[in-house]
């Protein structure tokens, strides 16, 4: 593995450089941090264009999962053909944050008039966990209304017999009405990233069953780690088997790592955090690669510790972030610019890039938040406003590609010209990035920016100033 030092200055003349390859055109590039710009202005764009969103999904897709907002039709997630209100339940806590008050009233009078779980239908106890179990308790947490704790209790409960396996594990899909599961061979991210939602649920209705078994399933997965302290990404949870061997800071072991660190913060557990510097301490040695000036993580073989590839998710550049609220901010600063490099490169990141070949592998894009989640995560660490910047890039590059006539678009070429726009509005957009650019640029007085706790789906859990009145 190639290690070359690299100093802050470097990787800004290489994100300079790759920027000026094409991607963003340089009126939407941030400017130099010092040259003035209206961040004030900047946020109640976003919140502009959150209602823009908000008003087409109420007048086309009112209750239903997700909009499509270039056809304007709609389609469901986690439930096949049946809705749960997904992107209304996601948006809650951003919209809250906003100071839209009668479109957060207006969503939690729908919560507790029309939501009902029980329905005969499988969904990821995963998804369903961070999306739903977490933005019913971050609406709670913004309101204090009990009506929404109890919807994500009873979410919680129908989720929970998934974990009843022979290693506490859970099981991938659960019907929400029978109770049935299905799927053992699932990934560290599916199997552990619950505790501060559930946790937190535990703490508000003093049931321990909540904490105790999302935090055995947690511990299952660490102490199955390799003798380098890796973990890969598929395990069968029946028999406790690893079912790969790829280890990857990527999709499926993403939030694993997150939800250790996450643990320690939110809920003050001292042996995730143990778990989580074990594991970072196992990336660092065995994954990280400098080339030309750039920080990348490469996935390895979890045992022998050799490169197995040198492609990247898009999803990885939340772990920027996560380095620098772990302690590694050296690391988190520098894999973060890799990424704003090729923000500034591409206009919106690719979902898949080669470090080694230097080239998109896969030329869509999913509406992703992460880079903007590293940047707030970082500003929140250091408030260098470099961090600003990238999200504001990050900000601008979304309004001009992503925006359809009824909201904002996944990608499906980031790499033609013009860029192809696909049909679908994840239901993360509504929860993570309007809500990352938004604290990033508002300096809100409903936020306490030194002490507060965001989920992995950018649900506030700890933070709200409910009592400090009107939005900046
Ligand atoms: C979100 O649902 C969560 O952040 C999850 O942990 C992985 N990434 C998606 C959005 O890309």
């Amino acid at each position: 593995m190639e290690r070359v030092k690299l100093q802050r200055r470097t990787l800004l003349r290489g994100a300079a450089a790759l920027g000026a390859i094409g991607g963003l055109p340089q009126s939407l590039r941030a400017a130099d941090p010092g040259s003035g710009i209206d961040w004030s202005a900047l946020a109640t764009d976003v919140r502009d264009q959150m209602e823009f969103a908000w008003d087409n999904y109420r007048r086309l897709a009112w209750g239903k999962d997700e909009i499509r907002p270039v056809s304007g039709t709609f389609s469901s997630f986690p439930l096949k053909d049946r809705h749960l209100g997904l992107s209304l339940i996601e948006a809650l806590d951003t919209l809250w944050v906003m100071g839209l008050d009668e479109a957060f009233a207006a969503g939690v009078d729908w919560v507790k008039g029309n939501l009902d779980f029980a329905v005969d239908g499988e969904v990821s106890v995963f998804e369903t966990s961070i999306r739903l179990v977490g933005g019913l308790l971050s609406a709670h947490h913004a309101s204090g209304d009990p009506a929404l704790l109890a919807k994500a209790r009873d979410l919680a409960d129908r989720l929970l017999p998934a974990f009843d396996t022979p290693t506490g594990m859970p099981r991938r899909f659960i019907n929400l009405a029978t109770g049935e599961t299905r799927q053992s061979v699932t990934s560290p991210a599916d199997i552990a990233t619950y505790l501060p939602e559930w946790g937190t649920l535990s703490l508000l209705t003093g049931d321990e069953r909540y904490v105790e078994a999302t935090k055995r399933a947690a511990v299952a997965v660490f102490e199955r780690r390799s003798k380098l302290g890796l973990v890969a990404t598929q395990i069968d949870v029946d028999t406790g088997e690893w079912h790969s061997r790829r280890a990857t800071v990527g999709s499926y072991c993403d939030s694993f790592f997150e939800y250790l660190w996450d643990s320690w913060q939110l809920l003050g557990d001292a042996d995730c955090k143990a778990m989580y510097n074990v594991c970072t301490s196992a990336i660092l040695k065995h994954q990280q690669v400098w080339r030309d000036g750039a920080l990348w993580f490469a996935d390895v073989d979890f045992e022998t510790g050799e490169i197995v590839s040198t492609e990247q998710d898009e999803l990885a550049s939340f772990y920027g972030g996560l380095l620098g609220q772990g302690g590694a901010m050296k690391e988190g600063a520098a894999y973060t610019e890799s990424w704003a490099a090729l923000q500034a490169r591409y206009g919106i990141l690719p979902e898949g890039y080669d470090y080694l070949a230097g080239e998109a592998t896969q030329m869509t894009n999913s509406l992703r938040p992460e880079l903007a989640d590293s940047a707030f995560t970082l500003w929140l660490i250091d408030r260098d406003p470099r961090w600003r910047s990238i999200g504001r890039d990050h900000f601008l590059a979304m309004k001009q590609f992503n925006r359809a006539p009824f909201g904002f678009t996944d990608m499906a070429d980031v790499t033609s010209n013009p860029k192809r726009q696909a049909d679908h509005c994840p239901g993360y957009w509504w929860s993570e990035q309007m809500k990352y650019y938004y604290l990033l640029f508002s300096d809100t007085p409903r936020f306490d920016y030194a002490r507060n706790y965001l989920t992995t789906e950018g649900n506030v859990l700890q933070g709200f100033l409910p009592q400090s009145g009107a939005t900046s």
